[in-house]
């Protein structure tokens, strides 16, 4: 039985990263198999691409051409190694960002044509699509200062996103809403500025829903696939490595 594609979408600091990693034992506990990604990266291959796209300071003029093609390289990989395996294993895969960030970042936010962004997702994604999309929204200004807060909290690391303008992030944030609007049925909007318990609350419930609702009744009695052999992979549950990424294989 094929599993479930969950996807968590959202601007900088709307706590994607902390609501993935406390459903993940919620999930455990339901008898689910759950394979944990984030987005550039989850592969050998996507983690040296999220480098490339995020911490080389020397990589600072990209065009955003060679980023949609980077983001979709590390897709594709991700794609083809991990998700659709994941997913025929019946498990259920979450992923810190998927393609509706490219269609937020490098398209509304650096302004690519959004039919060449679609072209090129299509191609590194084919019919692997999510089942459910969680964005989590918060105002820009929010995002700011919780930026701000975390920055000065961590060791400094070069990141080339945060240093785009204010206006870019403004166009992501209205980029979201667009795509959420277009796709009612896939899209769970949830306001980002409520408590981490609120949030995962409401995770949970609309997580609950759509397993409640869906016709092939799979995962009410899913036996955790104890011998799965994508157990292993847990990417997003990583801090970010201090130079360059290690390839984390939990084996
Ligand atoms: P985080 O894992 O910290 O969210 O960083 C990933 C960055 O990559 C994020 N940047 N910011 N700010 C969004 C960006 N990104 C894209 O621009 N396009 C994509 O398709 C994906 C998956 C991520």
């Amino acid at each position: 039985m094929r599993g479930l594609l969950i996807t968590f979408e959202g601007t900088e600091a709307t706590g994607k990263g902390v609501q993935v990693q406390r459903l993940i034992p919620w999930l455990h506990e339901r008898g689910h198999t759950v394979c944990s990604l984030r987005e550039p990266g989850g592969t050998p291959t996507g983690e040296e691409l999220r480098h490339v796209s995020k911490h080389q300071p020397n990589c600072m003029g990209m065009d955003p051409v060679t980023e949609l093609l980077i983001m979709n390289a590390s897709r594709a990989e991700l794609v083809r190694k991990i998700i659709r395996p994941s997913l025929e294993h019946g498990e259920i895969v979450l992923c810190d960002r998927f393609y509706d960030s490219t269609c937020a970042y490098q398209g509304y936010g650096r302004g690519l044509d959004l039919s060449l962004v679609r072209q090129v997702v299509d191609a590194a994604v084919g019919e692997t699509k999510p089942d459910l999309t969680f964005l989590l929204r918060i105002p820009v200004e929010v995002s700011e200062e919780r930026r701000r807060r975390r920055n000065a909290a961590l060791p400094f690391k070069f990141d080339r996103f945060e240093a785009a303008e204010r206006d870019f992030f403004l166009r992501v944030h209205e980029g979201y809403d667009e795509i959420a609007a277009r796709e009612p049925e896939r899209f769970r909007i949830i306001d980002g500025t409520q408590t981490l318990e609120e949030v995962q609350a409401r995770i949970r419930q609309h997580f609950l829903a759509l397993t409640d609702s869906d016709p092939r009744q799979p995962f009410k009695e899913t036996v955790p696939a104890a011998n799965s052999p994508r157990e292993h992979v847990r990417f997003s549950a990583l801090p970010e490595p201090p130079q360059k990424p290690q390839h984390v294989f939990v084996k």
